[in-house]
């Protein structure tokens, strides 16, 4: 499974051009942009499998740090401040890795991805 079986190809190309400079990442404006936010609940389960790279349920800060050469062979490495600021944007459970947060025992990559949406979006089991 491959990112651009799931998301269009030339989207990918706009969002990691936009965070090409080091620092620059917004995961947010990033899965706006390469239009998981569109996708069904499916597809971005999928796309949450293919991050989680040793298939351990979660995505720890390792597997982050290469969120973007999942996307494209020639995407960069996160730096570790940006890697940081992901994981404790997305970490809700303080676990230190993205998966499950707090109450919900269940494997829900949506959360991982609409987590950033407030209540718009975002399943309702969040932040309860
Ligand atoms: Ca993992
Ligand atoms: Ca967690």
């Amino acid at each position: 499974m491959a990112m651009k079986s799931i998301l269009n190809p030339d989207d990918i190309k706009k969002a990691l051009d936009a965070f090409q400079a080091v620092d620059s990442f917004d995961p947010k404006r990033f899965f706006e942009m390469v239009g998981l936010k569109a996708k069904s609940t499916e597809d971005v389960n999928k796309a949450f499998h293919v991050l989680d790279a040793d298939n351990s349920g979660f995505i720890e800060e390792e597997e982050l740090k290469f969120v973007f050469k999942h996307f494209a062979a020639e995407g960069r490495d996160l730096s570790d401040k940006e890697t940081k600021a992901f994981l404790q944007a997305a970490d809700k459970d303080g676990d230190g890795k993205i998966g499950a947060e707090g109450k919900i025992k269940e494997y829900t990559a949506t959360h991982f991805f609409f987590f950033f949406e407030g209540t718009s979006g975002s399943p309702d089991l969040l932040d309860k």
